[in-house]
């Protein structure tokens, strides 16, 4: 056996017990073969008990692991299924055999078992967050209109942040909540802090939909507003103006 590993609290008494059976048998040896036999085969009485030992314990601990084959379970693979309210597998593995925690490495006489369970594509939001289809957590704030870096402490206080929209699906998803609940210009991600700096965003997409002639703010710093204007487009405006916002917590699964 190779010391040092874990062993679970149930074998650990078992193994226990053992060594007591066998130290017993084995002082009955030792008393019947006290007076006898002089050294064969270069070993002394000593040595030939340690083998005697080793080879009863070796055999034990086949034994053993023979009732107790596997160790522990691995955790839960992530769940294969890739689309909201969708179901998939997931599975977990264990060694068993001479591999367990227990025995003796043994690749000849292990195995892999495998266990598969059905699981369903779960991305988490905060409860009063709202997923979207396409798995973002999001939170319309239509109650207290806000300057733009108030608004963006609320989302920050949530995890989040000021809605970033990078491209025109993002956009839709946006429109869509705003369109149900009668808003039609929010707080988006954007700033521009200095006159001759550039705007800053939370990523890194190219993505900008201005109306026309916009930006032309001269106040700084200018953010942005998304306002319905026949269609929905972005207006740069004083950070200080106060408008209803939207905040977007990543999703994790
Ligand atoms: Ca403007």
């Amino acid at each position: 056996m190779k010391m040092g590993r874990k062993l679970d609290s149930p074998l650990l008494k078992l193994l226990g017990k053992t060594f007591v059976k066998m130290e017993e048998k084995l002082s009955m040896v030792d008393d019947e073969t006290k007076h006898d036999t002089p050294a064969v085969d270069g070993k002394n009485e000593k040595e030939k008990e340690t083998d005697q030992f080793a080879e009863k314990l070796d055999n034990v601990i086949k034994e053993i692991c023979l009732l107790h084959p596997c160790g522990k379970w691995s955790d839960w693979e992530d769940c294969d299924a890739k689309k909201n309210g969708t179901f998939g597998s997931q599975t977990r593995t264990r060694k068993c055999g001479y591999n367990s925690t227990l025995c003796i490495s043994n690749s000849e006489t292990s195995w892999i078992e495998k266990d598969i369970r059905l699981c369903e594509y779960s991305p988490w939001c905060p409860s009063d967050y709202k997923l979207t289809e396409d798995d973002y957590c999001v939170k319309l704030y239509a109650d207290q209109k806000k300057t733009w870096q108030n608004a963006q402490k609320t989302c920050s206080e949530d995890g989040g942040h000021l809605i970033s929209i990078h491209s025109d699906s993002k956009s839709r998803i946006v429109e869509a909540i705003l369109e149900s609940m009668n808003v039609d210009d929010i707080w988006i991600d954007g700033i521009k802090k200095s006159s001759d700096g550039d705007w800053e965003f939370l990523n890194k997409f190219a993505y900008r939909n201005w109306y026309k002639d916009q930006p032309d703010g001269t106040i700084i710093p200018q953010c942005i507003n998304l306002y319905k204007f026949g269609k929905w487009i972005w207006l740069d405006d004083p950070c200080s103006e106060k408008y209803y916002y939207m905040s977007e917590i990543l999703a994790s699964t």
